[in-house]
């Protein structure tokens, strides 16, 4: 237990990015959604012709390119993804004394940012797992990773979809502020392939799997190389049942099937795009304007990686142009959406040519509706 004592400034001083080695091509991944399709609606004829139940709809590759700028995805495990008498991953399920999976890979980026950061175990006070989905509800996955690597202190998990990460910054960045925390581990562990309805051409191509983590600490205690100084966060929620996934504890009591469609992620993908750009984009000017800048003032923006039509739309509101790779990285078409992860993947690979004093924009948004963002400078 250690005295609080509040902190100044406070940094971003290390970023851990781990990336799966398994991937899908949108070739592979909608060759198995039509090969499922056809048998399905071949088994189904009847009651797909009297009205009964929907046909499967087929997928296209070049479809889901112009759609939404993806041309591939990571995956954690890839068996099971595109075999048509399965349609999810086959991920063997581990005893209660092993590690857990989405503890592994929390784990793979945590170690990587602490070694960017040059911390160890006995420099950090709290962990933090924020992603769309947890493993399970308790013991919390932040408590396991805080074990495995020896941390002294607390850890919780929170679920914030989307924005996960960026509002666990927001979380590090007040904990190191008040003092409860000299420094923090934020972790990112996006396995959401679980939960991916592969059997839907609406969204079987939207999503990949991956894992970020981030040191946040003191400026006082700070020595890597690469710091970024958060000079401001902001963090908006509105309600809206656009973007859904169902599936919980509360499942195993209803009378429904509890990996049904609806339990799935699912969205209203038209909506969210025409509802979600102009709230980011009018949440990013007013963030700005708070710390007397304007988006000319930013040298690099790492945006939330749903979609490149979204992107193009939002620096279009903000910038008056299309930015390029170098002013607003897109990893999309590598990673897929990430979840949360997206825009701290782009900012891991987009960070080491900043110089002092250049400001960065960090963005998070999606489902909930929620929307989170850092304003950074780099030092
Ligand atoms: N192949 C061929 N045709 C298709 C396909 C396909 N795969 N999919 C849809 N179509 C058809 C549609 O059925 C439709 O046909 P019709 O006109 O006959 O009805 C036509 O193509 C056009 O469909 P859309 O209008 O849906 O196409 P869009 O141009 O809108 O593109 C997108 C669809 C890409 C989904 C787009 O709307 C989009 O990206 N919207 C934004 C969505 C977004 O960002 N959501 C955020 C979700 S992520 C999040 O919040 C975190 C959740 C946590 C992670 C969960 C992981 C499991």
């Amino acid at each position: 237990m250690r005295l609080h004592q509040a902190s100044g400034r406070v940094v971003i001083s290390g970023l851990g990015l781990w990336t799966p080695d398994h991937i899908i091509s949108n070739e592979e991944l909608v060759s198995a959604l039509n090969a499922y399709a056809d048998k399905f609606n071949t088994e189904h004829q009847a009651a797909i012709e009297s009205g009964e139940i929907k046909a499967v709809g087929k997928s296209d590759a070049e479809f889901i390119e112009k759609a939404s700028g993806i041309k591939q995805r990571h995956v954690y495990v890839k068996e099971g993804i595109c075999d048509v008498n399965r349609m999810r991953p086959l991920i063997p399920e581990r005893k209660e004394q092993e590690l857990s999976h989405q503890a592994e890979i929390a784990l793979y980026a945590a170690r990587s940012a602490m070694q960017a950061a040059g911390k160890s175990a006995e420099d950090i006070d709290a962990v933090i797992v924020s992603c769309a989905y947890t493993e399970r509800a308790y013991p919390a996955i932040a408590i396991e990773v805080q074990e495995a690597l020896g941390i002294d202190g607390f850890g919780f998990d929170m679920l914030v979809a989307c924005s996960a990460a960026t509002f666990a910054l927001q979380r590090a960045w007040e904990m190191v502020s008040t003092g409860s925390a000299r420094a923090v581990l934020v972790i990112n562990p996006e396995l959401v392939s679980p939960q991916i309805n592969y059997t839907d051409r609406d969204s079987h191509f939207i999503f990949g799997d991956v894992a970020t983590a981030i040191i946040v600490e003191s400026l006082s205690t700070a020595t890597s190389d690469q710091q970024f100084e958060i000079l401001g966060t902001q963090a908006k929620t509105l309600y809206s049942n656009n973007i859904r996934s169902g599936f919980g504890y509360m499942s195993r009591a209803f009378d429904s099937d509890p990996f049904g469609p609806d339990k799935l992620f699912h969205q209203e993908g038209r909506s969210v795009f025409k509802e979600v750009c102009p709230m980011a984009a009018e949440h990013l000017l007013n963030h700005l304007a708070l710390h007397g800048k304007t988006p000319q003032d930013v040298r690099r923006w790492w945006l939330h990686q749903a979609n490149i039509n979204m992107n193009h739309l939002i620096s279009k509101k903000l910038l008056g142009h299309v930015p390029d790779q170098d002013q607003a990285p897109i990893v999309l078409d590598r990673y897929a959406n990430t979840a949360s992860a997206g825009s701290i993947i782009a900012f891991s690979l987009h960070h080491k040519d900043m110089k002092a004093g250049d400001i960065g924009m960090l963005c998070s948004f999606g489902a909930g509706y929620s929307i989170g963002s850092l304003v950074l400078r780099k030092l």
